[in-house]
Formats: C-alpha cells, structure tokens, sequence
C-alpha cells in the first residue's frame, strides 16, 4: 500500500467525541517511549506527524490521523511511566479499556514491546487486558536497528517474550519486527493493514 496522504485530525480523550467511527481505524499502544510516535511517522514517511519525544508520558490524548483519506490510525498515550500522577493514570484506564472495547471500527490494536529489553510484566498485562477486551492485536517489536552487536541478547528477549506469553495464551499473536530508523517492518505492516481494509470495505 502506497501512503499518498497522512493528516493531524485532533485530539480527543474519548473515543465518542472522536471522528464518527465511518473509516477503518489501527491503534498503536504500549509502554511509553516504546516508539509509537515513532513507528506512526515511519508508516507514514514522515518526519514529524506524531510528537516524539526523548521524555516520557508526554503523550495525553489520543491522536487521530486520517491516512490516503480512507482510513484512521490512533497515536494512544502509553503506559507504565511511574511519574506520572495517580489521576492521570486512572483517567488514562478509563479512556483506554473505553476505547478499546467500544470503538466499533476498530479493526486492530498494535501493541508495540521493545525488542532490546527482558520481557515486561506490564506488557504482558496489557496484552490480558486486550484479551478480556476482546480487542484483535497484534504485537509489534521496536527498536530492532539498537543493539546490532548484541543480537544474540535480543533474539534471547524475543524467546523470553514468546514463553512468557504463552503462559497465559495458546498462541502467539502474528509478529512484526520493526526500527522507525531504518524502516524494518513497514512494507509487512502496510501490507496488513491493507488486508484488513479490504476486508472491512468487503463487509459493509
Ligand atoms: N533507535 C531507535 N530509537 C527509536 C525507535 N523508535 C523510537 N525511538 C526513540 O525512542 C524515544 C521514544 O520514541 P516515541 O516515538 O516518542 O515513543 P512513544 O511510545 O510515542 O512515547 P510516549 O508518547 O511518551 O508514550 C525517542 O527518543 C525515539 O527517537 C527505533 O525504531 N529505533
Ligand atoms: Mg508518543
């Protein structure tokens, strides 16, 4: 699938004031600093369409962008950032379980676990709550241009990943490995997105 355009449509912080649920829609979840933002611009071959940013949780809202005018994808605040104040954090549950168990257009959740660390208890959680949601996701790992040296390590954390999820799951989830820096995963995440479009327009 070819991006011709990707455009900021706004902020909101629950899903019912957000644009009229008429489009597929993708949203992109996971710990802060994962590289959401990230990961949005690099789909989208552009530099600054999400905010980015060195420090955590500054993401508040959900951030819809309107894509080649057919389809939305979804920049989510993410979790696990331990500074951030109590309200906040149960204000951001209640949008999230909110949005990922009523949106009604939602085709996919992507949730994004970082390839370079040991597997996270939160994600694991996260990927639970999606399940009693019943939210479809799939798992994206980020950041696969760090540790190039350490490649071993990192093939190991993806191991780790795998098992530890299958504590609780009977599969596995389909995978994507992806780096916003040298676009590793993109043409495969297109590729799916655009599935899942055909499939949509093919239903209503
Ligand atoms: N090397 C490398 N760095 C990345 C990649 N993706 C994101 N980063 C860096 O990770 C940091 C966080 O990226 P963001 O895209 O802002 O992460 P986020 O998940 O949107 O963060 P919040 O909005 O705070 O939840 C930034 O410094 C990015 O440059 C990647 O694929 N490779
Ligand atoms: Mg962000």
């Amino acid at each position: 699938m070819i991006i011709k355009t990707s455009e900021y449509v706004g902020s909101y912080t629950s899903h019912e004031q957000s644009p009229a649920p008429d489009r597929p829609e993708y949203a992109f979840i996971g710990r802060s600093n994962v590289g959401k933002s990230s990961l949005l611009n690099m789909l989208c071959q552009r530099n600054a369409l999400a905010h980015v940013s060195k420090e955590p949780g500054k993401t508040r809202a959900m951030n819809h962008f309107l894509i080649n005018n057919s389809w939305y994808m979804v920049d989510l605040p993410g979790y696990g950032y331990a500074k951030l104040p109590q309200f906040w954090r149960k204000q951001w549950e209640e949008m999230t379980s909110h949005y990922m168990s009523q949106r009604p257009n939602l085709q996919c959740a992507f949730l994004l676990v970082d390839s370079c660390v040991p597997p996270q208890d939160i994600d694991l959680e996260f990927a639970n709550k999606l399940g009693e949601w019943q939210t479809p996701f799939v798992i994206v790992f980020t950041k696969a241009d760090r540790k190039k040296s350490h490649q071993n390590l990192k093939e190991g954390f993806l191991k780790q990943f795998e098992a530890a999820f299958l504590k609780s799951w009977s599969q596995m989830p389909q995978t994507f490995m992806t780096s916003a820096e040298d676009f590793t995963g993109r043409d495969e995440i297109l590729h799916f997105i655009h599935n899942l479009n055909t499939q949509y327009k093919a239903n209503v």
